[in-house]
């Protein structure tokens, strides 16, 4: 064999397709060089080729666990055609190595058996493979690196055509590949590890100072129960979650993770304390912590108790502004938890809460709920997340800037209505209306007044769509003020969550659709001690003109002007959106028809 001709080293795991690739290789000239098993293969099929220890002069050892590991094999791999380390080369009788296939041990094969044991799992880390792929894709400016069976036939007829060389941009498609191998083999061994060597963020585990190494979390079941199995982890540093009480799921993490930065975002907007009552990964309610008025607190269904905290405000806001959708909600709290917001909580059906610190009582209160399996989630309140995130969807990778924009009083700087006339209070309103945006899956507007988010149209293709329901969930929040609902004669006893139906089967009208006598309509007159007196359309009409002042954002542009027209309705005085619509001038003109003043920024709030 001349020692001019270009050496091919194969080392395969996966012997698909390579007898006619080294018969290719043989017939274009290349001097073969195998590892073990590899070179045994081809010489059993009468091709010619000789052992990776004919030029390391070493054989292989330790059970395998040394076969291409040497300075002759990764010097022949990696030297550049440069005076020096051609010199080397010289210097240490070193070949210069052309191509490399390889592909590795089955890691993940091996793991996924359920007899796999600690000891079987290493035994299929890939050293010596990686360290192929690696050094050959690192020197792809020279060295072909071919890590897929697949591309063995391109490869042959790309070196058929080139007088053996294959083009640079073949070499750089090649290399990436292999990079991409390395890297998803990687993963899988740290993802094996992680879900046996980690520690789960439990009290008892933090306790016994096992959190340091803390990264992963085990989940009941993903999105559905039968999506099993189910974790949630951090690659670097320490998983921000801990879990104090309970045993969280899958949405309760996206609620948890989507509420948490809400409310951390809206309280230091604000310097307020803040909450938010999520329910499929939207928020249901959110609010700063402003006092509630005697009629608020009756509204929000915490009248009978006394000496609210501002958190405690904050949370029965957001939580008693749409009860109907906020039944067995996620909660979040951007300050410490005590004893007040822990009982407003503990009464109502919930699946679990996240905030940065509990008082002990606090904490002991939640623990109780649900026989013990209320989730209590405590955040780092220091965590920041990575700049990039990544996701997956049907097996592809998603990659995007996180959505790190803050939402403050400059946003809402570009007036362009007659009337101009913002206050401090509107700016308040605004800002908790665009941040809930901010984490409400699109396309969302959201009424806001008091500090209070009041109605929500979350998850609507149309836009209209969105504030028409954001509307008459802020027509059915205003209407349960009305003196007839306030006054409504429930019997003693009946629950709170069969309360807010009713209410809700009233201000709408329904409970009247039922026919008379019928079980539906029985049930709802089995609430009370009298049957109430309807709420007439007029009367409605005439309370609802009393609704005034409130705030509406858009997570994007309003296409027409009936969206302007629709919130003026539910009472909207101060409108804020994108600009960039055909008819942005409409809909400033329908604005002014009305006297609102609206603020157009540019600012696309769209989240999924
Ligand atoms: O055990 S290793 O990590 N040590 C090595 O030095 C080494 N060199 C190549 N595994 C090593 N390989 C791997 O052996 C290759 O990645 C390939 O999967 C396999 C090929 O072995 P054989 O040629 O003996 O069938």
């Amino acid at each position: 064999m001349s020692s001019e001709a270009p050496i091919a080293l194969l080392s395969v795991y996966d012997k698909t397709g390579l007898l006619p690739f080294a018969k290719g290789l043989k017939e274009l000239g290349f001097r073969l060089l195998g590892s073990g098993g590899t070179a045994k293969l081809i010489r059993e099929n009468g091709m010619e080729i000789e052992d990776v220890s004919s030029i390391t002069k070493a054989p292989e050892m330790l059970g395998g666990r040394v076969k291409t590991l040497h300075p002759a094999v990764h010097g022949g791999i990696l030297s550049r055609d440069i005076p020096s380390d051609l010199k080397d080369l010289n210097d240490n009788s070193i070949s210069a190595i052309s191509l490399v296939a390889c592909n590795l041990y089955p890691f993940v094969l091996q793991t996924s058996k359920p007899d796999c044991t600690i000891e079987s799992a290493i035994e299929e880390i890939d050293i010596g493979g990686v360290t192929l792929l690696r050094a050959a894709a690192k020197n792809h400016g020279r060295t072909s690196i071919i890590s897929s069976p697949n591309d063995y036939e391109t490869i042959l007829k790309e070196l058929k055509e080139n007088k053996n060389i294959v083009t640079e941009k073949t070499r750089r498609g090649l290399a990436l590949k292999a990079f991409e191998d390395t890297k998803s083999y990687d993963e899988a061994i740290s993802d094996y590890f992680r879900k046996i060597y980690s520690t789960q963020g439990s009290d008892e585990n933090l306790k016994a100072g096992a959190g340091v190494e803390y990264q992963r979390l085990q989940l009941r079941y993903g999105a559905n129960p039968h999506q099993k199995p189910a974790q949630a982890f951090v690659e670097k540093g320490q998983m921000p979650i801990t879990t104090l009480s309970g045993s969280p799921g899958y949405i309760n993490l996206l609620d948890a993770l989507n509420s948490w930065a809400l409310v951390k975002e809206l309280s230091e907007a604000l310097n307020l304390p803040a909450a938010a009552s999520f329910k499929h990964v939207s928020p249901a309610g959110a609010a700063v912590g402003l006092p509630l008025d005697e009629r608020a607190a009756k509204v929000f269904g915490v009248d009978d108790l006394k000496d609210l905290s501002p958190l405690a405000c904050a949370y029965a806001r957001a939580r008693g502004a749409d009860r109907m959708s906020s039944f067995g909600d996620w909660v979040a709290l951007s300050h410490e938890v005590d004893v007040p917001t822990a009982k407003i909580i503990s009464r109502e059906v919930s699946d679990g809460v996240i905030a940065p610190a509990y008082s002990k009582e606090a904490l002991e209160i939640l623990s109780k709920k649900k026989g013990g399996k209320y989730c209590v989630l405590q955040m780092d309140p220091n965590y920041v997340p990575a700049e990039i995130e990544t996701r997956q969807v049907y097996g592809i990778s998603l990659q995007q800037k996180r959505n790190d924009c803050k939402i403050d009083e400059s946003l809402f700087q570009n007036i362009v209505t007659q009337n101009k006339e913002l206050p401090k209070s509107a700016i308040i309103d605004l800002i908790v209306a665009t941040l809930a945006l901010k984490y409400t899956q699109s396309n969302s507007v959201c009424y806001a007044l008091n500090g209070t988010v009041i109605g929500l149209g979350a998850g609507q293709q149309s836009r209209i769509h969105c504030t028409r329901l954001a509307g008459d969930k802020s027509d059915n929040w205003w209407l349960r003020h009305h003196p007839k609902v306030l006054s409504l004669p429930f019997k003693k006893g009946t629950k709170r969550a069969d309360k807010s139906n009713a209410i809700d089967l009233y201000v709408t009208g329904q409970a009247y659709d039922s026919e008379e006598g019928s079980g539906e309509r029985q049930q709802w007159e089995s609430l009370f001690e009298t049957i109430p007196e309807e709420l007439t359309k007029s009367e409605k009409l005439k309370h609802l003109q009393e609704l005034k002042g409130v705030a509406c954002s858009s997570d994007a542009f309003f296409p027409f002007p009936d969206n302007v027209h629709r919130a003026k309705r539910s009472g909207v005085t101060y409108l804020a959106a994108p600009s960039g619509s055909i008819m942005d001038k409409e809909c400033i003109r329908a604005a002014d028809e009305n006297n609102l003043v609206f603020v157009h920024h540019n600012l696309r709030l769209f989240h999924h």
